[in-house]
């Protein structure tokens, strides 16, 4: 990934009322006619989610739990991530184009924005689903790293554009609960980052199922561990270290940067908190959907 030709910290273009990185919405038009194919498997998540964790689980369940083979490439070549567009770098829709199947396919568009060919194709998707707490300081951290977003003010002030949905991809609220009622009539396994967290064995057990890979207790075990926070941290095909510093500087906040539940604590303050929950309670209103915040 070169990087050339691009301007640092660009405000965001909206898409239909969407917010996305400037470059994503400029290059809308190739993502909405894209084509799926039916063995496609689709990741998909509001971002800051666990995105690159259940990527690498995926990836090597395919790979029959050979670590070696997933560090063949960096994560974002193995799984193409669908609206990805900048200047000078090859197209998310341009690699998915020259892939061979079977192709996983990492997007974080909410579930009205997702091109209807995954819907006609009935692909299976698995959408992971983090507390709303903890992707908002992820999501300030990352924002701050990953200089193709606005620069994200200061934490009070982030927090505010997040609660109001004025972030890359919009709201968490939305997004969250379209995925949640889209399951009902398609084949999407839908996880939480904090059961991955509680029970990672549980958890990648059931990808493993949804996928029809059964690879039994050694290799299961195996992949916990090469998946684990620890060891994706110091993998650099799966820690994005390869990707150059005008993109994202890991100097300011590394990608791989706590992986627990629960770090909302350290930056939200009293006040900020209960504004939140007050915020929060509103927006999720009657849904069944039901998230802890530590684990
Ligand atoms: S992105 O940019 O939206 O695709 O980011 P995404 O991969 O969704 O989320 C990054 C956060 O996930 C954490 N992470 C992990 N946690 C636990 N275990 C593993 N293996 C793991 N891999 C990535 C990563 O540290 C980011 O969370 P924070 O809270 O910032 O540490």
């Amino acid at each position: 990934m070169e990087g050339k030709g691009l301007t640092p910290r660009p405000e965001l273009k909206c898409v239909r009322g969407l917010p996305l990185i400037k470059y994503f919405a400029e290059n809308w038009e190739q993502v909405e006619k894209f084509q799926a194919r039916p063995d496609d498997l689709l990741i998909s998540t509001y971002p800051k989610a666990g995105t690159t964790w259940i990527s690498e689980i995926v990836d090597q369940i395919l790979n029959d739990g050979d670590i070696e083979k997933s560090k063949r490439d960096a994560i974002f070549i193995r799984v193409p991530f669908l609206e990805f567009a900048v200047p000078g770098v090859l197209k998310g829709t341009e690699q998915l184009a020259a892939m061979p199947p079977p192709r996983v396919i990492k997007t974080h568009l909410p579930v009205e924005f997702l091109p209807q060919s995954f819907w006609d194709k009935n692909c299976k998707m698995i959408y992971v689903a983090r507390n709303a707490k903890d992707v908002a300081v992820s999501f300030y951290h990352f924002y701050q790293m990953a200089k193709v977003h606005p620069d994200p003010g200061t934490w009070e002030e982030f927090l505010q554009k997040y609660m109001d949905g004025k972030v890359s991809y919009g709201s968490w609220y939305d997004h969250v609960k379209g995925w949640w009622e889209k399951k009902k009539d398609y084949r999407i396994l839908y996880l939480f980052y904090e059961d991955m967290k509680e029970n990672p064995k549980r958890e990648i057990r059931k990808v493993m199922k949804f996928m029809e890979k059964d690879l039994g207790e050694e290799v299961l075990e195996r992949i916990v561990r090469d998946t684990s926070f620890k060891i994706m941290k110091e993998n650099s095909m799966a820690n994005y270290d390869t990707i150059p510093t005008c993109v994202m500087d890991h100097s300011i906040s590394p990608f791989m940067r706590k992986g627990i539940a629960g770090d909302w604590k350290n930056h939200f303050t009293v006040a900020q908190n209960e504004a939140f929950d007050a915020d929060y309670a509103k927006k999720m209103g009657q849904t069944s959907l039901r998230f802890r915040t530590e684990v």
